[in-house]
């Protein structure tokens, strides 16, 4: 008879374009915990958990609204395990005269999407995300026929559409960006409000006990679970930040501190990112905060940016290039990762650090991923394959479409040069500024030769030198290869030598 409506992992939104039109008499929503949606990497049980339960506190919000709800759940005995058996069962059991859904955040999903109508022998219809500000559609038509894309200018359309910190057709206070007042130190003793944390309740504590016994083995500690799960939690986390972090988030924005996992980050990654948070509402509520003299220009300019810019932006460029985007090897980089990115084992406090963090709160804000694993994994020339399952695997927050242009495009300069026009390579001197890491490290950050020498000095020099042909023409690139060339040669072999030392000591799995 009626519609199936099928309601992913990662949608649970009430307003999700699937569910425009229901017709609770006469249609079903179909939500179903897989294990092969769980295992396609090896997920941070964190994530597994956030997922697993937003969507039964979801459907239980949908059945309180009088839906019908076709839940299965990992642990029920006929669940086929994939995405695809699942509708397929479903419609062979209600016999639903079409099958609707919303485009999913991943490319290998959307592929199998398409193979429903075939399999289930019912028409599918797919609809437009409508959580995003930009359609689809729009971004094609906005990259087509320009030779290269910049966020700022797609970010400029959007402050347009929006109408976000504008004043008829100006931005407010005179500028489009304030980047350039966000790279504050962090003063010494600085209060840092702690993050509120949410306990779980009897269908998360379920939900992780289900995980502990089916994942538990995977990268990640599942104690202190404490991500919003539902739309409302997700509310309080985000009017926390407003009124607690907000103020302050411009500053210290690119700003890392010992012991700090969080700083004034809004963690609200994980709750945008599975439908628990509008996007759009997130930025209204900061926008309101900087209008009633709550919060300065240069925290809601930084924060609005981030949301209708930069996710909007590298949602675009995802769905622009794959599938070839997944594959993109631009510098080269072949290195196996090295195991410290799991264990945390490394000398190197500063990637010590945002490892332990990482595994313990599936999160690390966005100078500790570019600046810190990112920075280390462009310059010693990893394998962005691996590099990209990392990033996948550890964050909360993780789905293709917005982990794979930050990992291969922003961080690893791998994607021919789509996202950024320069590569955020940087020496130790760039973390030393910017944390108190070095500090309490076993290197030596002011060294760049012999065994003492923080890694990163030589292995800034090394990338440089390896790709110096390729950037000399790069003229946000020429600075950094005219010193490296005008450098005296016993120098350049210092250097040299000591990255190969280096990563040679981590290639054989030494202490480094
Ligand atoms: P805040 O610093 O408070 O920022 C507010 C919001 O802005 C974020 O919640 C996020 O939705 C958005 N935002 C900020 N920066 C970006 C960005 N570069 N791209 C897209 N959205 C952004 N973000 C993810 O959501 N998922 C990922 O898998 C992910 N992988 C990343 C991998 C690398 C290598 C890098 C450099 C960045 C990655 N980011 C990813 C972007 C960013 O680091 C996170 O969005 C941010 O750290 C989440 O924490 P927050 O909510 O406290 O963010
Ligand atoms: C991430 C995830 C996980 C861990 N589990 C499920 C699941 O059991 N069922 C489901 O429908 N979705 C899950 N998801 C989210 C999907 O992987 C997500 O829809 C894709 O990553 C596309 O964005
Ligand atoms: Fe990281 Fe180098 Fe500083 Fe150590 S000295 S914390 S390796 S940047």
């Amino acid at each position: 008879g009626g519609a199936l409506r099928v309601v992913l992992g990662d949608q649970c939104t009430a307003g999700l374009s699937a569910l425009d039109d229901l017709d609770p008499a006469a249609d079903t929503v179909l939500m179903a915990e897989v294990q092969a949606e769980c295992t396609y990497v090896r997920h941070h049980p964190k994530k597994i958990a956030l997922v697993l339960s937003a969507m039964r506190h979801f459907a239980r919000a949908l059945e309180a609204r009088g839906v019908r709800v076709a839940y299965v759940r990992l642990d029920d005995a006929d669940n086929t395990h994939t995405l695809r058996g699942e509708v397929v069962r479903a419609a062979n059991r209600l016999r639903p005269a079409a099958i609707v859904a919303t485009e999913p955040g991943e490319w290998r999903v959307l592929e199998d999407m398409r193979g429903w109508q075939d399999a289930a022998g019912v028409p599918v219809e797919i609809r437009d995300d409508t959580r995003f500000v930009c359609r689809l559609r729009e971004f094609r038509a906005w990259a087509r026929g320009k030779r290269s894309l910049r966020m700022e200018f797609f970010y400029r359309d959007m402050r347009r559409r929006t109408g976000l910190l504008m004043n008829g057709d100006t931005p407010e206070g005179g500028r489009w960006n304030y980047d350039a007042e966000n790279r504050k130190r962090l003063p010494p003793g600085i209060d840092v409000p702690a993050p509120p944390a949410f306990a779980p309740d009897a269908i998360t504590r379920d939900v992780l006990a289900l995980v502990a016994a089916r994942f538990g083995d995977h990268f990640g500690d599942l104690d202190g679970f404490a991500w919003p799960v539902t739309a409302r939690d997700a509310g309080r986390m985000l009017d926390d930040f407003i009124t607690r972090r907000l103020p302050s988030f411009g500053d210290w924005q690119d700003a890392m501190a010992t012991g700090e996992a969080t700083l004034f980050h809004s963690l609200i990654s994980t709750s945008l990112n599975c439908g628990l948070l509008d996007p759009l509402e997130a930025c209204r509520r900061a926008e309101a905060a900087y209008r009633a003299g709550d919060a300065p220009l240069n925290a809601v300019e930084g924060f609005i940016r981030q949301i209708i810019g930069w996710r909007e932006y590298v949602r675009g460029i995802y769905w622009l290039h794959m599938p070839d985007y997944a594959t993109r090897n631009g510098l080269d980089a072949t290195r196996r990762l090295p195991d410290f990115y799991w264990t945390g084992e490394t000398r190197m406090a500063c990637l010590r650090a945002v490892v332990d963090q990482t595994r313990a709160h599936a999160y690390a804000h966005h100078i500790q991923r570019l600046m810190v694993t990112g920075n280390f994994a462009l310059l010693a020339g990893l394998d962005p394959d691996q590099v990209d399952e990392w990033y996948m695997i550890v964050f909360a927050d993780a789905y293709e479409w917005v982990e794979m242009p930050n990992t291969r495009g922003m961080a690893l300069h791998a994607d021919h040069a789509v996202v950024g026009s320069k590569p955020y390579a940087a020496s130790g001197a760039y973390i030393n500024r910017m944390s108190d890491y070095c500090a309490g490290c076993a290197y030596d950050v002011r060294q760049s030769t012999g065994p003492a020498a923080c890694p990163f000095n030589a292995l800034y020099w090394d990338f440089i030198a390896r790709h110096a042909d390729r950037f000399a023409g790069n003229p946000r690139m020429a600075m950094p290869v005219r010193t490296w060339r005008r450098m005296a040669a016993a120098k350049q072999r210092a250097l040299r030598e000591r990255a190969a030392d280096f990563l040679a000591a981590m290639d054989a799995g030494d202490a480094v």
